[in-house]
């Protein structure tokens, strides 16, 4: 029996790589239905909340289960049966033996710097439409933190490129994005850190890790955003560094620790841009922790 399925992605928040992800994934597939219910976050401005999304709220039930963009079984919505899940597509760490011993070749996990790279190498030439192409090729930059991030491979270079050649986005579309971006996170940064905030454990200890990215972080520094969890990381499209917020001093101390970043006061600024992947990645690296 030909099983209904279920685009889907984490529970937390939809940001704009799961949301190219799920809608150019379901376009490519014609047979899928693309559910996202969690809440857009800052990654999503109200310019592509105009685009005609196609995003659907229900479906029937016995469906199997795609996920993008999500891999750890913790963090994905709640209405995804684990047996039911026939394919992933991701690209955090944590989670690539574990589903491709359950899925071989339907696993996709890669450490790439987007998801929407991963979703633009199964096109592998077929026709993509204007509004799946705008969608990914907007995930890449915006997931690479304009291709400048240390996560950013050769294979999403190459995908920003060639999906570039199908989108229809006005020539400043990259600085209008982030201008949009910033204007929205600074009318009320402390509900943008609310919709972007991961829940960790580490050793024992329950700690939270927001991220902001803007064009210009001159404004997000001060001390008040920086009590509202464990750390916050704003990262600076402009100046290409990323800044460390933290009142915690264990965190602070294993920051300057990884990152070589030293606090003045309750900022440390790194001199180039991280991501808060791969600040987890350092974190479990060192540190007996586990993610929840
Ligand atoms: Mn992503």
């Amino acid at each position: 029996m030909n099983r209904d399925k279920v685009i889907t992605g984490g529970s937390a928040y939809t940001d704009i790589d799961v949301l190219a992800c799920a809608i150019a994934y379901k376009k490519l597939l014609k047979n899928a239905m693309a559910v996202l219910r969690a809440p857009f976050n800052e990654t999503i401005p109200d310019s592509i909340k105009n685009w005609d999304l196609q995003i659907d709220l229900e479906f029937p039930e016995g469906c199997q289960y795609i996920l993008v963009d999500v891999s750890d079984p913790n963090f994905f919505e709640s209405f995804v049966e684990l047996d039911q899940v026939v394919e992933v597509i991701d690209h955090h760490f944590g989670f690539e033996a574990y589903w491709k011993q359950r899925l071989g070749e339907k696993s996709v996990v890669e450490h790439v710097g987007s998801c929407a790279t991963l979703i633009w190498e199964k096109y592998n030439h077929s026709p993509i439409d204007t509004l799946s192409a705008n969608l990914l090729y907007t995930a890449i930059f915006a997931n690479t933190l304009n291709l400048q991030a240390e996560v950013t491979t050769e294979r999403d270079i190459a995908a920003f490129n060639e999906l570039k050649n199908h989108t229809d986005l006005p020539s400043n579309w990259i600085a209008q994005y982030y201008s949009e971006v910033s204007q929205s996170i600074l009318q009320d940064p402390q509900k943008a850190v609310k919709k972007d905030t991961k829940r960790l454990q580490i050793s024992g200890k329950e700690i939270t890790i927001a991220q902001l990215e803007v064009w210009s972080a001159k404004e997000l520094l001060h001390e008040e955003l920086s009590k509202s969890q464990s750390l916050l990381i704003v990262s600076d499209i402009s100046t290409q560094k990323s800044h460390f917020l933290s009142t915690d001093q264990a965190i602070q101390q294993w920051i300057t620790k990884s990152t070589n970043a030293e606090f003045k006061g309750h900022v440390a600024t790194a001199d180039r841009l991280w991501m808060r992947k791969e600040v987890i990645r350092e974190f479990t690296s060192s540190a007996a922790c586990r993610t929840s």
